[in-house]
């Protein structure tokens, strides 16, 4: 079969926030969150270079609703940077919640990126938190490994793939969405948005048979 991408050196699988809490039974289950795990245990076998992030958040964090008394969950209120989504406790630093799905079997994963980890900020995106200016230090990462494609799966769609694939193209890297390999939280049209969002910004969308699989 023809494949109409061929990673190698220049390319990353990035594997988006995989664990147990963002899959059914979890604290903040994304509807059929589970369904992307052999997915990407494929998928891995076609890249060279792969790397995952991982929410993890202090018990204090900023983002959960518990933190903020008065408010639930799916409200939202404005920190200093702006208007937060506040989520169940979720992901929480060293629980089971924030371990990464069982079924994924990604041996070759060289690096993991940990996000959420400061108490007042959010962090959605795999390279800047939700401030829009604190870096994790993905960007550097990547030019220091010579990579310019990132090709990303995960969860959840319209949060932490989307504003991961976002700021990507903002620093000049290309971006391929895997949708089969993704899942969304879907709040308030969030998905629908998010493809919108993406496709202005010039993320390509593939599919499994783009890579022979
Ligand atoms: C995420 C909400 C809160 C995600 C993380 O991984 O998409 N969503 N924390
Ligand atoms: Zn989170």
């Amino acid at each position: 079969m023809m494949s109409k991408f061929r990673p190698g050196d220049e390319a990353l699988l990035l594997v988006v926030d995989i664990q147990n809490d963002f899959c059914p039974g979890g604290a903040l289950a994304v509807p059929d969150g589970d369904a992307v795990v052999p997915v990407v245990n494929r998928l891995a076998a076609a890249f060279p270079h792969v790397a995952m992030t991982q929410d993890w958040h202090p018990i204090d964090h900023r983002s959960f609703a518990v933190n903020h008394p008065g408010k639930k969950p799916y409200e939202t209120v404005a920190l200093s940077y702006g208007e937060q989504v506040l989520w169940p406790v979720h992901c929480v630093q060293g629980s089971d919640g924030a371990a990464f799905h069982a079924k994924l079997d990604l041996p070759r994963v060289e690096f993991i990126l940990r996000k959420g980890c400061r108490r007042d900020i959010d962090s959605y995106s795999a390279f800047f938190e939700n401030d829009r200016r604190t870096p994790t230090g993905l960007a550097g990462y990547l030019r220091e490994r010579s990579m310019t494609r990132i090709f990303l799966c995960g969860l959840a769609t319209d949060f932490c793939v989307n504003f991961t694939a976002l700021d990507a193209r903002a620093a000049g890297f290309e971006v391929v969405l895997i949708d089969a390999a993704c899942r969304a939280i879907d709040l308030n049209g969030s998905l629908q948005a998010a493809h919108k969002a993406m496709a202005e910004a010039g993320v390509v969308v593939a599919d499994m048979s783009d890579f022979g699989l």
